[in-house]
């Protein structure tokens, strides 16, 4: 036996790539620190190292031959180069004049500019990545792309969307703490491709072992997008619901599933579109894809007469929708998602076809009023073949649709009246049976992407697993007009961007007190104020709004002058001369709303007698639509919620809608989800996307450096630079810093005490610059943590080669 053999005691089954000092002898472990200790990159010395280690105490009089001595050089030289080897690739990068961080830079909109000249579209400040929309198709996506973004140190390439997957990828696993990448940007930034962009990245990263999975977690978003998405003034393809896609992985790295949560449809749009918009994507995809399949008829859809609902008056598709190829071919590939995910095409997939075509039928019902002996406001349906179709599509009795439709039931003292609908009431019955049914539909399939994607049956007994949530909600949005949806899309960007400055200023802030560490305090726009101004109890404009609604009198026109007489707010105003119209200065400019329509979009009442029609369906998916009780009720502590006067932020919601009908209003709805969203993401360590327009027409290379620089300003992101410069973005409690770094100065099987002392002998020996130690915490630039990673892994990575070597020489 080969006495070191003995005295490195070789572990007989040690993993192949983990260090685990307690399977090695002392004499091993000691060996490793002193060559690792004496020099990080372990060269220069390294043949007096050895020969002291090796010659001298352990093999002692025996001598080594040259040959090995020779071997171990070189295995050393190769260990002390695999930090470089290992992330050097075969792209060449560009030569760079511009500086891809801007934290040192006064004048970040110029820099942009001329980064973007040059197809530069991503840029650092500290931490936070700034990604400005090309609005053409880059090359920088390709697999050498995603390649070189694998674990390499963030300088050493420049900045993409792709390095901040990584470092979400690498925290999660080295810090075993689930992470939280925020994108936000308003509407048509790139949020929704930064995010598609990022679940890709970390697919494989996740090196999901089954193929299948992999496919089908990158077909999640193409899925809930054609649901989700449609047509605005301003995009394309405009996210109209938020998304919190959460990624989940075992302990070790390796993906094993994945997880939606859906915010906020904007179901209004199923039966109403505004000028030059159009309805959700999936509607024209499944008209076109039926025509070319020549099955509209079998779904009572006809090629020459669109359904209203599609036919915006004002973009006039018409008959151009049935040609359309774009939309054919969106159609295979959602039905292609569909089957990838596991949706069963008898059960499921035609099943949601009736339930869309029933959507489109039925809102081609037309109504007529009637003249009675008593009453002149009843209405007929002057279209029965139309309703024929619905009813048969919705698999239920024609003739109990038209009654559910057309009239309604009161009851008083016991005793159960029915009453006629005049034509405008059977109107905002059928839209609202539309628009129930949507978003109703929308939820199912989220829920089904969820059952069938969820990680239990990957994730080992012990392993909790961890995840990477992905937001990627409805951008800030400031049309010609601007109503309800607006008004909800923008408080939900408030509150995102109040999750920034949370994270970004108040609460580092807050540290430097309380650790007595000297950083100047950096001013930033704080839009408390505003969020306070839409959410507080009970004199918030939500909660004003709910009162309205609860009565029956009450109008727009009252809402308004609630809004006027109780809302004491700089950033609320009335504007002249028009009607129904407030004003609310957002944190990301002005806007006027117009509040026509806001107590009925708030109340969204479902009548009862459609829900107890829809019930009898004998279709079983509609029949599930309408029963699932989502009961439930969560409970959320959260430090980011504002909750007005309670100031506990703590708070019981109640999801919307319960089995007696008695549905919660939007407003209240809302508020619940936004909390939701919050609490999921706060559980999270955070990381930052801001996508910029670079201009409102949509066009490549144009750069409106005014539009820039607004949204810089108001998304805090000079701040942003200021503060990443001056101040610490990591505080770590002294003994998670030892507890992770230790291995850098001190023997890998002994922990050191987690002392002031301990961590600055780490820090000194790392040799960084510019760290501070504060009461209970080691205080880090934002780019030291990296580089302390970084030479963790190059440490353990450079152990498990020696071990490696020495079980190949000795073993
Ligand atoms: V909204 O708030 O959902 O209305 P987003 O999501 O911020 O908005 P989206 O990602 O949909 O915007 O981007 C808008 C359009 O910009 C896309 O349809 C693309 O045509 C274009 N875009 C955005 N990012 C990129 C990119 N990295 N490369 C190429 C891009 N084109
Ligand atoms: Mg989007």
């Amino acid at each position: 036996l080969h006495p070191m053999r003995a005295l490195f005691k070789i572990p007989r089954n040690p993993p192949p790539t983990l260090y685990q000092p307690e399977l090695w002898s002392d004499h091993f472990n000691d060996f490793i620190c002193k060559c690792l200790i004496k020099d990080f990159e372990l060269r220069p010395n390294v043949l007096d190292l050895l020969q002291h280690v090796f010659i001298r105490q352990i093999v002692g009089r025996e001598r080594i031959l040259q040959k090995q001595l020779m071997e171990l050089i070189d295995l050393n030289q190769q260990i002390g180069t695999t930090g470089k080897t290992r992330y050097r690739h075969d792209l060449q990068r560009p030569h760079i004049a511009l500086l891809d961080d801007l934290v040192t830079l006064e004048v970040l909109d110029e820099q942009l500019q001329r980064r973007y000249a040059k197809d530069q579209i991503y840029t650092y400040v500290g931490d936070i990545l700034i990604a400005v929309n090309p609005f053409h198709k880059m090359e920088l996506y390709s697999p050498q792309y995603t390649k070189m973004y694998i674990g390499a140190k963030r300088t050493a390439n420049p900045p993409h969307i792709f390095a901040v997957a990584d470092i979400a990828y690498q925290s999660m696993v080295s810090y075993n703490a689930d992470q939280c990448i925020v994108i936000s940007g308003e509407s048509g930034a790139g949020k929704t491709e930064s995010a598609h962009l990022l679940v890709e990245q970390l697919t494989v990263l996740g090196k999901a072992n089954n193929r299948s999975l992999q496919e089908k977690i990158l077909l999640v978003n193409n899925l809930v997008e054609a649901f989700g998405n449609a047509c605005t003034a301003i995009n394309d393809n405009s996210s109209r619901f938020g998304k919190y896609l959460e990624m989940k992985f075992t302990c070790g790295g390796t993906v094993v599933g994945a997880q939606i949560s859906e915010y906020l449809l904007e179901k209004s749009r199923v039966v109403h579109q505004a000028t030059g918009e159009k309805n959700f994507h999936i509607f024209y995809y499944i008209y076109a894809g039926l025509a070319e399949r020549k099955k509209l008829a079998h779904y009572k859809l006809s090629d020459s007469k669109t359904p209203k609902y599609l036919l915006n008056e004002h973009i006039k598709l018409g008959p151009d929708i049935v040609n359309n190829t774009f939309y054919k071919e969106q159609f295979d590939a959602v039905e292609q998602c569909f089957k990838v995910i596991g949706f069963t095409l008898e059960v499921h997939t035609l099943y949601v076809y009736s339930t869309l075509a029933a959507i489109l039928n039925s809102g081609d019902i037309e109504f007529a009023s009637v003249a009675s002996e008593h009453q002149t406001d009843k209405s007929n349906i002057s279209n029965i073949a139309v309703l024929e179709n619905a009813a048969s599509l919705l698999c239920i009795r024609p003739d109990e649709l038209q009654e559910a439709l057309t009239s309604h039931c009161v009851v008083a003292r016991g005793e159960t009246i029915v009453r006629p609908n005049t034509v405008e009431k059977a109107t905002e019955v059928r839209d609202a049976m539309g628009k129930a049914l949507y978003g109703r539909l929308f939820s199912w399939i989220v829920n089904r992407i969820n059952t069938l994607l969820r990680p239990d049956t990957h994730l080992g007994e012990d392993d909790k697993g961890l995840n990477i949530g992905i937001l990627d909600i409805f951008g800030f949005e400031n049309f010609k007009r601007n109503s309800f949806e607006q008004l909800c899309i923008n408080i939900a960007n408030e509150q995102i961007q109040f999750y920034f400055n949370q994270h970004i200023f108040a609460w580092e802030q807050d540290e430097y007190l309380n650790e007595d560490v000297d950083a100047r305090v950096i001013e930033y726009e704080d839009n408390r104020p505003l969020l306070d101004l839409f959410l507080q109890k009970p004199m918030g404009m939500l909660s004003l709004l709910d009162e309205e609604s609860r009565f029956p009198q009450a109008t727009d026109q009252t809402l308004v002058e609630k809004f006027e007489d109780n809302l004491k707010s700089k950033n609320f105003w009335r504007p002249k001369r028009v009607d129904l119209g407030f004003g609310i200065h957002h944190y990301a400019g002005k806007v006027i709303y117009n509040a026509a329509g806001f107590l009925s979009k708030n109340r969204d009442t479902l009548p009862a007698d459609i829900v107890l029609l829809l019930r009898s369906s004998e279709n079983q998916l509609i029949r599930k639509l309408v029963t699932h009780p989502l009961t439930k009720t969560g409970k959320h502590t959260c430090v980011l919620c504002v909750q007005g006067d309670t100031g506990t932020g703590e708070t019981t919601h109640h999801p919307r809608e319960s089995t007696n009908m008695r549905t919660q209003t939007v407003a209240s709805y809302f508020r619940y989800s936004l909390m939701d969203l919050l609490s999921k993401m706060v559980a999270g360590q955070p990381h930052f996307v801001r996508c910029i327009k670079p201009n409102n027409d949509r066009q490549a290379s144009k750069f409106d450096r005014e539009k820039v620089l607004v949204q810089l300003r108001y998304t805090g992101v000079l701040e942003t630079a200021k503060i990443r410069r001056q101040g610490y973005s990591h505080r770590i409690l002294y003994t998670n810093f030892v507890n992770r770094y230790y291995i850098l100065a001190f023997h890998a099987h002994k922990e050191p005490e987690a002392s002031p002392e301990t961590c600055a002998a780490i820090l000194e020996k790392t040799k960084l610059e510019n760290w501070v130690l504060g009461k209970t915490k080691v205080f880090l630039k934002y780019y030291h943590v990296e580089t302390l990673n970084l030479m963790v892994r190059q440490t353990i990575d450079r152990i498990v080669l020696v071990q490696a070597y020495v079980r190949c020489w000795l073993g």
